[in-house]
């Protein structure tokens, strides 16, 4: 008989379980974007800092939008299976970090009430670098953007994180409660700093009073967090099963790697998160400058080469002995484009890399990284390719995964089957690139403003870019990759 997940009474030796008692735990976390990363990553350093020292630092997880993970979750009183897999084997394991869960569209209240709560000292959020509604040409809010549309009309129902957050601050301010921390566990260059101008610019248009508070009484501090962590599906819920002896909705799977580097800025507390590795440093740019470049700007290259090429999953593309060789190009090209990092070894961290991607326990969908590459493509290749020219380095690479990527926007199927393009920006995308020829494709995408103007203006790498373009569109990826590497 199936037994569901809602206490931990009976679990087997072999699973880890938390050795506190949930319930002698406040709640001191706010979390903004209820998704596996979140359960994968900063819940599971909650976890090791409640198991070690302590504290009120329990979570109430917030999805903005979609109430399947609160759905899964409240049922389970919060907890739920974390299924470690690398070569050492699988492990499962229960957080108990979670403590409530809502979504904002169904249970505004309870998020309010979370919000504005004396004891919310943090508010962390993992919304993915597109639901921020940030403009990179300016580094504002982007008035175009849904939610921020609805949100600059002051309802009372905002619907944003931009609105939301600047909304909860001026209610706190009016309570006479201390603004919480707003912690940005996004992907993003300097995400507390970027986060900060969101909100800032937020205020100025929508509540001009409240934007000398935000700059002045909120601290933002930046992180760069890492785990792989592929989405869920049956097979992780069966496998939780299987491990654990509970049937599990709200399972979850991620490699047995994680990292998390954080400016350490934290004017009302924060939990020890030390005891889960996490590395506190005064500094956090350079550690998000060699992730992003490096993890995640080889991820995009694999995604959209391997994707076109048939891979399914980042293993699979590994296994490819000429794409394993790109990928390996790419990254020696996005290490030689970073200062040095003291103590910090690039090339074994691209060794390390490899290995993850290596991971034949992830099901890591390339079709899932592919995803919002407008979004992307700006900080993991763009910022890369003035660095890349500083230097005097070779900016090949960074030609090469653009190209994929265009190629990707232009749904090109003479070797695939269809897609969907997903991208906030699909519409002006396929504009910009279906049934058009590589110039024109490079001339539109070239102009565009979450192109940086810099990049925009290098001539000769746009040339490069045209000319891989033109093979991506005309010949099987396959052939491509042969070529490029010979
Ligand atoms: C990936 C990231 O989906 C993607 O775009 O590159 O989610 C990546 O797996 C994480 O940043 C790893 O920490």
């Amino acid at each position: 008989m199936t037994i569901k997940m809602t206490t931990i009474d009976t679990m087997p030796d072999s699973v880890r379980i938390p050795v506190y008692r949930r319930e002698d735990h406040g709640v001191g976390i706010v979390h903004i974007g209820l998704g596996a990363f979140h359960k994968a990553h900063q819940a599971v350093y909650t976890d090791d800092a409640l198991s070690k020292t302590g504290g009120d630092w329990r979570i109430v997880g917030v999805s903005l939008r979609s109430d399947a993970p609160s759905d899964e979750l409240r049922p389970q009183n919060g907890l739920y299976t974390l299924i470690e897999r690398d070569a050492a084997g699988s492990r499962a394991r229960v957080i108990g970090a979670i403590a409530a869960a809502h979504c904002l569209k169904t249970d505004r209240k309870a998020v309010e009430a979370a919000l504005l709560s004396a004891e919310t000292r943090i508010v962390s959020i993992t919304v993915t670098e597109k639901g921020y509604g940030l403009d990179r040409a300016t580094g504002g809010v982007d008035p175009a953007h849904p939610a921020i549309a609805h949100d600059l009309k002051l309802p009372s129902d905002a619907q944003g994180l931009a609105g939301l957050l600047v909304w909860a601050l001026g209610q706190r301010r009016a309570l006479g409660r201390a603004p919480f921390t707003v912690l940005c566990c996004d992907n993003l260059p300097e995400n507390g700093v970027v986060l900060r101008g969101l909100l800032v610019d937020f205020a100025r248009r929508a509540a001009p009073d409240l934007a000398d508070h935000i700059v002045h009484g909120v601290a933002f501090p930046s992180t760069m967090v890492d785990r792989i962590t592929p989405a869920a599906t049956q097979d992780t819920r069966d496998l939780a099963e299987q491990m654990t002896g509970y049937r599990d909705e709200a399972a979850i799977e991620t490699e047995g790697f994680h990292q998390w580097v954080i400016e350490d800025h934290f004017p009302t507390g924060r939990p020890n998160w030390e005891a889960g590795g996490a590395i506190f440093a005064s500094d956090v740019r350079p550690y998000e400058n060699m992730k992003l470049r490096m993890l995640n700007g080889a991820h995009s290259m694999l995604a959209y080469v391997g994707f076109a090429a048939g891979h399914h999953f980042v293993r699979d593309v590994m296994a490819d002995p000429d794409l394993s060789r790109l990928v390996t190009r790419h990254l020696s090209a996005a290490a030689a484009t970073l200062a040095p990092l003291p103590g910090v070894d690039f090339a074994a961290y691209a060794d390390q890399l490899t290995e993850r991607f290596c991971n034949p326990h992830l099901a890591h969908a390339t079709y899932q990284i592919a995803m919002d590459g407008s979004e992307k493509m700006p900080q993991r290749i763009f910022s890369a390719i003035p660095d890349a020219r500083a230097s005097g380095g070779d900016t090949r690479a960074f030609a090469f995964a653009t190209a994929a990527w265009l190629r990707h926007l232009s749904q090109s199927t003479h070797d695939c089957a269809p897609y969907e393009l997903r991208d906030p920006r699909a519409d002006e995308l396929r504009t910009m690139t279906q049934d058009r020829d590589a110039p024109e494709i490079v001339r539109a995408v070239r102009a565009a403003s979450f192109v940086p103007r810099d990049v925009s203006q290098d001539a000769a790498f746009w040339d490069a870019v045209q000319s891989i373009l033109h093979e991506m569109l005309t010949r099987p990826m396959s052939e491509v990759i042969s070529v490029e590497v010979a």
